[in-house]
């Protein structure tokens, strides 16, 4: 038996390190990497069902392709025509319109590892094309804290341990962010009070000391609601007239917050407002955990300011240990990232790609001219089940001459592609991680052969503009002998090396490293910022009754891990939560099935009578196959903008459905 380092890579808080054990190349079971010093030996219950996530008699195993498009009449062909058929079209696009403009792809969350930006690698290598920008899942909140603080930084997880007021704004962690949960516990042994805001009583609430159910998008209200009732307790701490923009903000608070305008537009009572600014004055260090559920709605970025704000007024910025903003932070950012930033090669009329928001991908795609978007790449990326607008993606399908979708899973999107090439598992490839709540770095081995006859995002990479260049010399510049060895060795520069306190990758064969210097925020690069438009009479326009939730689930992240029977015994149905006073209007009894609609399409589901729910939301997990998603259209501020999207501002009706 033989045991190597891997990191689940999913794009979750845990970031875990994973011991693999394999016997005669089988993957037969996975333990936690006692050496990380987040996750400390323990995964997740996904994490745990590795083996079989590995080994699924539905997991792709070799190139397929469909004829018609959608039919589901596969065929299996070899690697080798795959990429023939692939750089012929894209050739061909070329050929037809003078660059790659017409070439563009949808890449996502699936694999976060730093390897796996070979796609974005890819494409650069062939010249200017049509480029996804932004986050879909925490631009908002990005923006928000690098407005406020000058830059993205969260303090390390590990010490909110030794936080004495820990006050979590729209996160899950209990069902999120497990792990974070030993070190909330830890920080309640030695006396923290836990707070949980927000409009669902969650499996976190459930274990808070105290819960506050607020109406959702109000956060802002609340934070300047407990800042203004700290500004007149006169504690001098509370007047940090030291700070930029105090005097505006201070102003703001003294003139335009009024605490029955805040009850009312928060739904919260003015006592466990008073409640909680007294938390706030009481208890130091104070973590304030801005979640990413905050910033899913159109004021998420007020919001998230507005929290920053709050942390300032109350003098936790960053520097008591255990204090702070904790969202996510950028420590990714320090590595060269070879791949995503590989240059683009030079065309002799076309400066650069041209940049789509990831926000409004399929859309804005459809809207582009001069050339047409004619060919797309699906990788790492479920749009038919996690993105929103369906409607522009399946006339977007329509009009793509070539859609090919590289997974280990047949998804909704893979469907309707034309080509699907097997994706290889992390424990079959190497690779090199950090993420974006922690601050460990840990390495991934090769621990187990391919299944059949996946392979790596970068392997693809590799032979297709290999295959290209064979085809049409020097059409791609990729470096396609580079082994995924030289791409880690790339990475850890000597700063990077400094950082994490290694010499060489092989220190991370020994285990995860932790961080040296720890990118903190100071009081001298915050500034307080009061909301642009400040309206508190505002009344939302609501197209249908009932904000929906969305929000994800335990045993899944995002579209995955839907076929591993071990966590997902039975076929996942859609559930859909209502209050009672719902329940009771439309009568709906429990577990009757009713129709979830709004003017994007309608979704089957069963209903759940959830006695907490506020009674204005329904809230609906997401499922990979029966997908809610269909159900969500934002808009975008400005097109311009790397917001998240604004998942959580959909509204629906509900009735029963016929026959019941
Ligand atoms: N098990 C599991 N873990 C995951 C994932 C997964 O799919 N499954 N996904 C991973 C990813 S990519 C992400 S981004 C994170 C997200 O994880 P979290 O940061 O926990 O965010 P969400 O689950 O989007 O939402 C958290 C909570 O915000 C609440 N909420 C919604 N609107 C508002 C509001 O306006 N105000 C307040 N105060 N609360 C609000 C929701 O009810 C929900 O309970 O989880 C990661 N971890
Ligand atoms: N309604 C609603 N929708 C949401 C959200 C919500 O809260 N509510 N949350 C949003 C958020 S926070 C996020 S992060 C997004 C996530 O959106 P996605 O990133 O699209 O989410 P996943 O379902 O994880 O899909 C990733 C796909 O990548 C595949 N994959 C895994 N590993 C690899 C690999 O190594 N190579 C390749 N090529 N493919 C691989 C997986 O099998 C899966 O099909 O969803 C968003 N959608
Ligand atoms: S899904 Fe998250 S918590 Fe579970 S093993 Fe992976 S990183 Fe860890
Ligand atoms: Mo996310």
């Amino acid at each position: 038996m033989e045991t190597f380092r891997n990191v689940c890579p999913r794009n979750c808080y845990g970031t875990c390190g994973i011991i693999s054990h394999v016997e005669n190349g089988m993957l037969t079971k996975v333990t936690g990497d006692p050496k990380h010093g987040f996750s400390r030996g323990r995964l997740c219950a996904k994490g745990y069902a590795y083996t079989q996530f590995v080994y699924n008699s539905y997991r792709l195993k070799y190139p397929i392709i469909q004829s018609p498009r959608g039919s589901g009449n596969w065929k299996r062909i070899s690697w080798d025509d795959a990429y023939n058929i692939i750089a012929e079209k894209i050739l061909e696009l070329n050929d037809r319109y003078g660059s790659n403009l017409a070439l563009s792809y949808s890449k996502f969350s699936g694999n976060i590892g730093l390897l796996h930006f070979a796609t974005e690698g890819m494409f650069n290598s062939f010249g200017p094309h049509t480029k996804p920008f932004g986050n879909l899942c925490m631009g908002t909140g990005e923006m928000a804290i690098k407005t406020s603080f000058g830059k993205m930084a969260s303090p390390v997880p590990e010490d909110m341990a030794e936080a004495k007021l820990i006050v979590i704004w729209g996160a899950n962690p209990a069902v999120t962010n497990i792990h974070q949960m030993k070190f909330i516990y830890a920080a309640r042994k030695k006396g923290a009070k836990i707070v949980v805001i927000d409009p669902v009583f969650t499996e976190t609430a459930l274990k808070a000391d105290l819960y506050i159910q607020i109406k959702p998008g109000s956060d802002a209200y609340l934070s300047f609601g407990i800042a203004k009732l700290l500004l007149e307790k006169k504690t001098p701490e509370h007047h940090p007239e030291h700070l930029n923009g105090w005097e505006e903000y201070k102003n703001f608070l003294q003139n335009n917050v009024d605490m029955d305008q805040i009850c009312q537009k928060t739904g919260v009572k003015y006592e466990y407002i008073e409640k909680l600014a007294e938390l706030y004055h009481n208890c130091k260090p104070a973590a304030t955990w801005s979640g990413f559920g905050i910033q899913r709605n159109k004021y998420g970025g007020e919001s998230v300011e507005a929290l920053n704000s709050l942390a300032a007024l109350s003098g936790n910025i960053n520097v008591v240990k255990g204090g702070g903003v904790y969202f996510a932070h950028g420590d990714i950012y320090d590595f060269p990232l070879n791949l995503a930033n590989f240059p683009e090669k030079k065309h002799p009329s076309i400066s650069q790609s041209r940049l789509i928001n990831i926000s409004n991908f399929a859309a804005a795609i459809r809207e582009l001219k001069e050339p047409p978007v004619k060919f797309l790449w699906i990788a790492s990326r479920s749009p038919l089940s996690q993105d929103q607008n369906f409607k522009a993606w399946e006339e977007l399908f329509q009009e793509m001459e070539l859609i090919v979708t590289v997974d280990l899973y047949m998804t909704n999107a893979a469907k309707m592609s034309d080509i699907i090439l097997p994706a290889a598992s992390h424990f079959e490839e190497e690779d090199l991680n950090v993420g974006y709540w922690h601050h460990w770095l840990a390495i991934n081995e090769k621990a187990i052969p391919p299944y059949f006859e996946a392979k790596s995002d970068l392997q693809i990479a590799r032979e297709l503009t290999k295959r290209l260049n064979e085809l049409s010399p020097g059409f791609s510049d990729f470096p396609y002998d580079l082994e995924p060895i030289d791409w880690i060795k790339k990475e850890l520069t000597p700063e990077i090396k400094k950082i994490y306190g290694i010499s060489s990758y092989k220190d991370l064969l020994d285990g995860p490293r932790h961080r040296k210097q720890i990118e903190t925020v100071c009081e001298e690069a915050f500034s307080f910022h009061i909301p642009k438009k400040w309206n508190p009479d505002a009344q939302d326009k609501k197209p249908y009754p009932y904000r929906l939730l969305s929000p994800q689930s335990l045993l899944k992240i995002h579209s995955q891990f839907s076929n591993i029977s071990w966590l997902h015994p039975e076929l996942e149905e859609t559930v859909a939560e209502i209050s009672k006073k719902t329940a009771e209007e439309k009568d709906i009894k429990d577990g009757m099935k009713v129709r979830i609609f709004n003017g994007h399409g309608t979704v089957t589901a069963t209903a759940k009578i959830n006695a907490f729910l506020p009674e204005d939301v329904i809230l609906v997990r997401q499922t990979a196959k029966n997908t809610i998603n269909r159900l969500i259209t934002t808009r975008l501020h400005d097109e311009n903008n790397p917001e998240s999207t604004y998942f959580y501002d959909s509204f629906v009706d509900i009735s029963k459905k016929e026959g019941h």
